[in-house]
């Protein structure tokens, strides 16, 4: 009982600290504050974990992991809280001080977002004493500490009306706990009106429009990836356990580090200036071999190359570390962003604004570099600089620290263990290769001759390339084996590597059943 005191305690100090919190626009709340300074620690072994295992759910799953941790830390103070309160209560408050310093290392928190966690652990720890008072009055315990039971609050008068009363009031103080914390959430994104902002924003037309898609570019297999992705089905991935709510009135980028000219851009510039649109495909570095973290869009945007020859950098310089808002850094090389690629500041995504998710108002796209080390979302600075002096949030935690895309070929239909009917069985699937292109890919059956799949048409050497095969299909079990070949005649390495440091590599090998 006196650890589900403890627990339904832990669950008041989060529930308090999330309705108060709602209050305060940056709505660094424990849970969120926690969660991030974890994120920010993980070893990279258990980030990429983490992605392998549960994708685009990792988020949800860090959740899970924290509210289990969380219960059982609760657990253990309730106990020790019930023995020796004065212990009790130095834990909570230690747990607090933990809390609020997680909060208050946040980029772009400032003291006072402290309160909403502070004034959640004075709540907890009121409440934590509430419960513990019927506990200390129990005789079935003999070694309930007789001093503490007698401290003058209404007493007990036997052991089940205690029980009973203990228990009305945990689960009504945890109902109340969970109906604060929902409507915490509620509130905190209904009194936002950023999202509101996003969808009255009206986009200007780009100078340069894309490229005219060509026809033909879709694998004809049924079930391979659509060749563009549509955003509500582009992979997310970042650090970003809330998603910053920016108002384009207060986004600002600077552009400084080694350059002649500070450069500073508001929103209204990049309306103003001459945009351009391109397809553009993205890709994690965290993609295992044959996984789906890449998507194709068609971005809307300033070249970057632009913004940084009004800055004009110096000598020496070699990189450009991006930084968020929220303290997500990359590292881009200089060069990649002054060439003649589509690098841009983007603030369309499919002809909308970006979606909060992926980085509104605006996020950098570099063609042919994996996301780490060049597509920060909710992008605010730009320091041109060397390799030497910086480094940026994955090389920091184990990373490589340049990341160009490593040429893959996927099989997306058959599913890796389908069962299908023998005969002519309809292979597909995609392959990249950004800024080289897709010039070959290739099918192999158990160990037999490699054979050339139909490759779908090129938009450009920096979207993905679909493909199909025919296979004649007898019965057993078969492995499809997959490989490409990229523009400058590179075959794609069969070589296995992790993702970690700088991308997976290796051929995908997807078992199915013939019947
Ligand atoms: N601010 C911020 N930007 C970020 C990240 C991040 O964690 N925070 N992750 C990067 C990574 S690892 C990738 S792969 C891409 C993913 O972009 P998407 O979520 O729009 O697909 O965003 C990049 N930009
Ligand atoms: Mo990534």
């Amino acid at each position: 009982m006196a650890a589900l005191a403890g627990v339904v305690a832990a669950a008041v100090v989060l529930a308090v600290a999330e309705l108060i919190g709602a209050f305060f626009t940056t709505r660094a709340t424990p849970l969120f504050a926690l969660g991030s300074t974890f994120i920010d620690f993980t070893p990279p072994g258990l980030k990429d974990f983490a992605i392998a295992t549960f994708g685009t759910n990792d988020k949800a799953a860090l959740f899970v992991g924290m509210g289990l941790t969380i219960a059982v830390l609760a657990c253990v103070l309730g106990v020790v809280a019930y023995r020796k309160w004065a212990l009790g209560v130095l834990g909570v408050l230690f747990m607090g001080a933990v809390i609020v310093a997680c909060v208050v290392t946040r980029a772009g928190v400032g003291p006072a977002d402290a309160i909403p966690s502070i004034l959640g652990t004075l709540a907890g720890l009121v409440v934590l004493r509430r419960l513990m008072v019927p506990l200390w009055g129990l005789k079935a315990w003999p070694e309930a500490p007789a001093d503490t039971a007698a401290d003058g609050e209404d007493m007990v008068g036997s052991d089940g009306t205690s029980r009973r009363r203990f228990f009305t009031a945990a689960g009504v103080t945890a109902v109340a706990a969970g109906v604060a914390a929902t409507g915490g959430r509620l509130l905190g994104a209904a009194r936002s009106n950023v999202a509101k902002a996003r969808e009255a924003l009206r986009l200007p037309s780009p100078a340069q429009p894309a490229a005219p898609v060509p026809s033909g570019v879709q694998s004809p297999v049924a079930g391979v990836t659509p060749w563009l992705t549509p955003n509500s089905e582009f992979y997310r991935i970042d650090t970003a356990l809330s998603v910053p709510e920016i108002n384009v009135d207060d986004w600002e980028l600077r552009v400084h580090g080694l350059v002649e000219q500070e450069v500073r851009l508001t929103f209204q510039d990049l309306l103003d200036a001459r945009l351009i649109e391109s397809h553009v495909t993205l890709t994690c570095v965290s993609n295992p071999v044959g996984g789906n973290l890449a998507g194709n869009a068609k971005w809307l945007g300033l070249p970057i190359r632009e913004v940084l020859a009004r800055a004009k950098p110096k000598d020496g310089a070699d990189m450009v570390l991006s930084t968020s808002i929220d303290g997500f850094s990359a590292s881009t090389p200089l060069e990649v962003l002054q060439d003649d690629r589509d690098a841009m500041l983007a603030i369309g995504m499919n002809g909308e604004p970006l979606p909060l998710e992926h980085g509104y108002p605006v996020r950098m796209v570099v063609p042919g570099l994996y996301g780490f080390v060049s597509a920060t979302k909710w992008v605010v600075d730009l320091e041109v600089t060397r390799f030497a002096d910086n480094k940026a949030y994955w090389t920091n935690r184990g990373w490589s620290e340049r990341g160009p895309i490593k040429t893959m070929a996927r099989v997306d239909v058959p599913k890796s263990f389908a069962k299908v009917p023998a005969g002519k069985v309809a292979v597909g699937g995609t392959a990249w290769a950004q800024t080289r292109g897709i010039t070959k890919v290739e099918i192999q059956i158990d160990n037999g001759e490699w054979a050339e799949a139909t490759l779908s048409t090129e938009a450009s050497t920096v979207t993905w390339r679909q493909w199909s095969y025919e296979w004649d299909a007898t019965p057993g079990p078969h492995y499809i084996k997959v490989r490409a070949t990229d523009g400058t005649g590179e075959v794609q390495t069969d070589q296995r590597a992790d993702p970690v440091p700088d991308g997976a590599s290796g051929w995908q090998s997807v078992m199915v059943t013939v019947q």
